[in-house]
Order: C-alpha cells, then sequence, then structure tokens
C-alpha cells in the first residue's frame, strides 16, 4: 500500500492535518493507498506557490510549454499498461476500458503540445490608415482544476493541459475515490522538469479541500466535473468572486432506435454505452427510445445478450462490467431500483446485487433494464450514475425528439437509423452537447468539443480548440504607425 502526498511547490508533502482517507479497490474491498486528508492550509501554500509560478511560466515561451507536454505524452504511452492496471484497482473500471481512458490522456497530451505551436488569434484590418488590429490568447492566472473519479486520467488531462499550454498554472484537486492516477500523472510532471510551483496537488474532500480552492481569492478560474448538485454550489460559490467557472455534469443521455435500424447494431451500441463502465460515465446510455415497430425485438435481444455479460474483476480480461465504485454508489443504484419498481416500470432483467463465486465482496450490481417506462418517471429523468437502463416506446421520430429532449439535462445522444432523412432531422433537433449516429452514446474524441447544453453544464466546452477558450483572455491590441493622432469612430 503507498502513502499519497500533496505536491506543492516542488515537494511532496504530508497534509497540514497530518490525517490519510483510505482508497478502497471496489472490486475486493481492499486498501489501495492513502491519501492526505487536506484542508485550508494546505489550499494557501498550493495557491500562493501556483500564484508566484504564475509570472515566469506565462512567460515560457509557449512551444516549450508544449514540449513538456509532449514528453508527459511520451511517458504516458511507455506506462500505459502499469496505468491503467492501477487504474482498474483505483476504480473498478475493467481493464479494456481503464486502456482507453489512459489512451485519452496521451491523445490530450500530444493534441494539446501542438497548441504550444498553435494557439491561433488573429489579425484584422483596422479602419484607419497605418493602424494594425490584432487579437491574442491571454494565460490568466491560477487555475483551480477539480476532477471526477469515474475517468481518473483522462479528465484531468482535458483540464490540465490546456491550462499549461496556455501559461496557466494549475492547483489540481481530483477526486479523493480515485486518486491513484493524478498522483502518477503529477510525478510525470515533475519528471519532465515543468517547474516548481507550476502544477501543484492537493488530495482532500470536497466539502473541504475543494470548497477551500473554490473560494480561494487567489484562484483565478474553476473547472470543475462532478454532480450537478456539486456545481451548482461551485457556481454559486465562484460566482461571488465573479470567477470563471467551467461546469460539466450530469447527463441523462438516451439511444433513439428507430423501426429500420440495424437491430444487431443497436444492441451493440446499448451495451456498450449503457453497461461499459458499469454505467459510471457522464456520457453512459441510461435510456432507449425505441420505436414501436422494433420495441419488442429489441427488447428480446437486449434480454439475451445481457445475459452473456460477465461481472467480476475488471483485472479479468474476460469480465465486461466491474463494480460501482463505492458503497454509495451501489446503495443509490439500489434506491432507484426501488424507485422503478414502485412507479410500475417492468423490471426485465438484473435488479439486485451480485456476489462473485469466490466470495469477494466488491460493490458488484447486475446489468438492468426496466421496460414499459413512461418519460415522466424518476428512473427516465434523473441520473443513477449505474448500470440501470429505461426503456420507452415512442411512435415516431418527433416523439423519440421530444422524449430526449424533454430532461434537464443535454449531454449525449444517439440515433440509430438507416434512413438519411431521418438522420440528418434528428442532428438538427436534439438539443444535447454531442450527437452520434449509428453509434451508442459514449466514445467522444478529444479534438471535438466536449460538453453539455442546459443541467449538464454552464455552456462551456472542454477539448479541441473550445479548451483554449476557457484558459485564454482575449486581448486586443492596437498599433499605430502612422505618427499622427487618429481617432476610431470620429474620422471617418
Ligand atoms: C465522462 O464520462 O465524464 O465519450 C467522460 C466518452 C469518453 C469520455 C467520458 N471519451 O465516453
Amino acid at each position: 500500500m503507498e502513502r499519497l502526498q500533496n505536491y506543492i511547490d516542488g515537494r511532496w508533502q504530508a497534509p497540514a492535518s497530518g490525517r490519510y482517507d483510505l482508497d478502497y479497490d471496489p472490486a475486493t474491498l481492499n486498501v489501495v493507498a492513502e491519501v492526505p486528508d487536506s484542508g485550508p492550509d494546505d489550499v494557501d501554500q498550493a495557491v500562493a506557490a501556483a500564484r508566484a509560478a504564475f509570472e515566469s511560466w506565462r512567460l515560457v515561451p509557449a512551444p516549450r510549454r508544449g514540449e513538456m507536454l509532449f514528453e508527459a505524452g511520451r511517458l504516458l504511452r511507455e506506462r500505459k499498461e502499469e496505468l491503467a492496471r492501477m487504474m482498474t484497482r483505483d476504480m473498478g473500471k475493467v481493464l479494456l476500458e481503464a486502456r482507453g481512458d489512459v489512451q485519452e490522456g496521451i491523445d490530450m497530451a500530444f493534441y494539446m503540445a501542438g497548441e504550444g505551436r498553435r494557439s491561433f488569434g488573429y489579425t484584422t484590418p483596422s479602419e484607419l490608415a497605418d493602424k494594425f488590429a490584432l487579437a491574442m490568447r491571454d494565460p490568466i492566472g491560477v487555475a483551480g482544476i477539480i476532477t471526477p473519479w469515474n475517468f481518473p486520467m483522462a479528465i484531468p488531462t482535458w483540464k490540465v493541459f490546456p491550462a499549461l499550454v496556455t501559461g496557466n498554472t494549475v492547483v489540481f484537486k481530483p477526486a479523493s475515490e480515485s486518486p491513484w492516477l493524478a498522483y502518477e500523472l503529477v510525478r510525470i510532471f515533475e519528471k519532465v522538469g515543468v517547474p516548481a510551483g507550476v502544477v501543484n496537488l492537493i488530495f482532500g474532500q470536497g466539502e473541504t479541500t475543494g470548497e477551500a480552492l473554490v473560494n480561494h481569492v487567489g484562484v483565478d478560474l474553476i473547472s470543475f466535473t462532478g454532480s450537478t448538485d456539486t456545481g451548482r454550489r461551485v457556481a454559486t460559490l465562484a460566482g461571488q468572486q465573479l470567477k470563471r467557472v467551467s461546469l460539466e455534469l450530469g447527463g441523462k443521455n438516451a439511444v433513439i432506435v428507430l423501426d429500420d435500424a440495424d437491430l444487431e447494431l443497436a444492441v451493440d451500441g446499448i451495451l456498450w454505452s449503457a453497461y461499459g463502465t458499469t454505467g459510471q460515465r457522464c456520457t453512459a446510455c441510461s435510456r432507449i427510445i425505441v420505436q414501436s415497430g422494433i420495441y419488442e425485438r429489441l427488447r428480446e435481444r437486449l434480454i439475451a445478450r445481457m445475459q452473456n455479460l460477465r461481472l467480476g474483476s475488471g483485472l479479468d480480461e474476460t469480465v465486461d462490467v466491474g463494480p460501482l465504485v463505492s458503497e454509495a454508489a451501489l446503495a443509490k443504484v439500489e434506491r432507484y431500483v426501488a424507485i422503478g419498481r414502485s412507479e410500475g416500470a417492468r423490471l426485465d432483467t438484473g435488479g439486485d446485487r451480485w456476489a462473485a463465486p469466490d466470495k469477494t465482496h466488491g460493490w458488484f450490481y447486475l446489468p438492468t433494464l426496466f421496460a414499459d417506462v413512461e418519460p415522466s418517471m424518476r428512473i427516465a429523468r434523473e441520473e443513477i450514475f449505474g448500470p440501470v437502463l429505461s426503456m420507452i416506446r415512442v411512435s415516431s421520430l418527433d416523439e423519440a425528439v421530444t422524449v430526449n429532449n424533454g430532461v434537464t439535462y443535454g449531454l449525449s445522444s444517439s440515433i440509430f437509423t438507416r434512413d438519411v432523412n431521418q438522420a440528418f432531422r434528428a442532428m438538427r433537433d436534439l438539443r444535447t452537447g454531442i450527437v452520434y449516429v449509428n453509434a451508442g452514446t459514449t466514445g467522444a474524441e478529444i479534438h471535438l468539443p466536449f460538453g453539455g447544453t442546459r443541467g449538464t453544464g454552464n455552456g462551456h466546452r472542454e477539448a479541441g480548440i473550445a479548451a483554449l477558450d476557457f484558459f485564454t483572455e482575449w486581448k486586443s491590441v492596437y498599433v499605430d504607425y502612422s505618427g499622427r493622432l487618429q481617432r476610431a469612430q470620429i474620422d471617418t
């Protein structure tokens, strides 16, 4: 078992409290690591270090900053398998997906490294003669970065890499449930020569450490991924200081299946996006909205294929579905299954905990399907974040779109159809930040904007060049080389 430390101003150190929390492997309930339980004092130190480092880091040429990211990407790639195995033990996702999570970090490193030589601004004509106008990106300052446990490598890299390449410094607080990969990522930054104070790492609970970071006057912006309730609190606290905030929150993502769909392909897409990562992705499919002509056939096929899904430790390569991350996550799933039953939905399969044959006591839950779900039911509207899928019957594409758009969230949606006209209508009308045609609701690539509409966030996007917009401020520069006073809007 490893005892993790905070990283402040280039030094690994114990939390001021001297207290540690335990990090469990959710498949075996063995303790994996001891994690600092930090507080406001640690946050103060980290912010002070980041503030001091900002003045020199912002002056490091962006291509040099990009090269450090490139080196970090190279080390991530070298250690991909080892890191994936640590991730599976840390939070439970199966190895195949843990490798994908690390790969997403590698992709982001190389993509953002390239931004060191792009980060384009623009030049544009002035309305006056002998005058030059340009718009350029400026770093903002200290970025407070708060990440969730479900993508322990990918999501931190979506935030830390663009923050760094654009010249900001970072105080990074990863989720207390999956701290290990954050620790390894910061060790990599240390190794590739990111100067002291540029990246600082603070472990701790959201209510204490996270909140201290959000409230700190020395932090200029907050990038947060997590629950909608916490996001609302982050926005409220940060709003009082007019702090820039990016929120990436919940989802209630749907797959629409029209009568003319390729049935087997739709089943593949639904199983992968609903039960992959045990349903614990922001992008996971938790509703299927199915046209009546294909409804029964799809239902039967899904139930049959669900019987073949193997549960167990994610380290076993034959396993499809790992455990939930925590006791609390498991209890939430149980609560919602009880709600679904009491609302009158038909429980087709699943609906119970699962115990491994060797009697290890992981936090497992059977992949669960509710059919005959009404859009008004709570299981069709609220985020469960587990392996629970609700099947809703509709008569047309229009009705499917209405049901899809009828929830408070808007992250991802998908449609299976072979009719190009219907597909284009769906692309136009689905009110989500991400739309898939003939694929499930997961699998976003790092060079496109990632984020959602309405209750899923506050209008920002991560990844791609959209990330640069969040981590920079536009500065407009006018250079008058006429040698005389020229007045804009006056001397026309
Ligand atoms: C998340 O669930 O928070 O598109 C991120 C996907 C992954 C990222 C998911 N590339 O499912």
